[in-house]
């Protein structure tokens, strides 16, 4: 290869230049005292029209082989003043925040500021508690599901289709074609529903499982009713259910009496059993608990399971006995939180969400 003396002389001329440009780029970024100054030396040297661009661009004649070794060369140089330039930045702005901290502009013992985190549902936190009252009675939690049979949800409880307490339970059928279900399903247990109450969980509970039986079963019902304070289409009931030999409704009395007492925080609440009637109780009741205005508010179906039923859960009715109850998690929750209407639980509406 073949180096032109012309080009060479100036090579070595453009070189120092560089040279002698770096060391004074390095000597202006060491003296900067302050941010404003370092970007401005940065412009100066390093900057599109600073110092090295400038020279950068006076080589345009030079041979190739000589305008590639400068290429390099400068390259490595403008590298080298880059990271000493980033080097000072940051420790000028070191500076800079300790003098703020020091000055108290900055208050680093501040408390940071939180991140909102979500809250339960009054609904959910009423059903948590009331679970674990009821594991500390020694009951274990059963689950079943929200799309049920006719027969779960009716004919195993003793209510045949032909029987007119089905009405007691207004009921949102479910298309079979929508569904793709199985025919022999059908066949078997009847139509699909969204399911009226928690009482078909007894039935699956049962039929799997032998005495003695002391389980709940909380979860969400389905009613085609017309709404109103204390009724939503779509509301929680809590199951319970305890089967063994010779269970009374003494028993039950003093188990929901202590959950009451336990939920409510009050040894002196007041409850009371009316008769009612239930195809899948006998004898069946009502209980109302007594609410801070005095009056009686309805939370709870409940009685002796039917043999039919025990039958129906593959139970045996002559030695086996048994109490069951259907308690509204919504109407305890209206009791406990003093709530007026059943249906602000269900609009989402923030005002009424964050006071719990
Ligand atoms: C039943 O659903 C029976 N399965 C309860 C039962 C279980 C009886 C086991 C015997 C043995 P009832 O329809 O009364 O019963 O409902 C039970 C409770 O659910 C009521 O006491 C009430 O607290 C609540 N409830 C009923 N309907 C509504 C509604 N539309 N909105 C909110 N809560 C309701």
């Amino acid at each position: 290869m073949s180096h032109n003396l012309r080009d060479v002389k100036i090579y070595f001329f453009m070189a120092l230049d560089f040279e002698i440009i770096k060391k004074e780029a390095l000597e202006a970024i060491e003296k900067a005292g302050d941010l404003a100054y370092l970007e401005e030396t940065f412009k100066k040297y390093l900057g599109k029209k600073g110092k090295i661009a400038e020279a950068f661009e006076s080589f345009g004649d030079l041979a190739l082989e000589e305008k590639k070794e400068l290429g390099i060369k400068i390259n490595q140089i403008k590298k080298e003043l880059e990271n000493i330039y980033f080097q000072k930045e940051r420790e000028l702005k070191d500076i800079l925040i300790k003098q703020k901290v020091g000055q108290g502009s900055a208050d680093i013992l501040l408390p940071g500021i939180k991140p909102e985190i979500g809250h339960l549902h009054p609904i959910t936190k009423v059903k948590r508690e009331a679970e674990e009252i009821f594991k500390s009675m020694g009951f274990e939690i059963a689950q079943g599901p929200e799309v049920e049979t006719e027969w779960y949800n009716f004919d195993a409880l003793n209510i045949p289709d032909w029987h007119p307490a089905r009405d007691m339970w207004d009921t949102f059928w479910l298309r079979q074609s929508e569904l793709k279900m199985k025919n022999e399903k059908i066949k078997t247990e009847g139509k699909l529903l969204l399911r009226t109450h928690t009482s078909p969980v007894q039935i699956r509970y049962m039929e799997k499982h032998q005495p003695p039986i002391k389980i709940i079963a909380p979860g969400r019902v389905f009613r085609y009713e017309a709404t109103d304070a204390s009724h939503e289409m779509q509301f929680y009931q809590i199951e319970g259910l305890m089967v063994a030999e010779n269970i009374s409704v003494a028993n039950f009395k003093a188990i929901i009496q202590a959950f009451f007492q336990k939920f409510f925080d009050d040894k002196n609440i007041k409850i009371r059993l009316r008769p009612s009637y239930f195809p899948f109780t006998e004898p069946s009741f009502e209980i109302d608990v007594s609410k801070p205005d005095g009056t009686w508010m309805e939370l709870a179906g409940a009685g002796m399971v039917h043999p039919s039923v025990l039958k129906a859960g593959k139970i045996d009715a002559n030695k086996y006995t048994g109490f069951a109850f259907g308690m509204g998690l919504d109407r305890l929750a209206m009791i406990k939180y003093k709530i007026n209407d059943i249906r602000l639980f269900y609009q989402n509406d923030l005002r009424f969400l964050n006071q719990f």
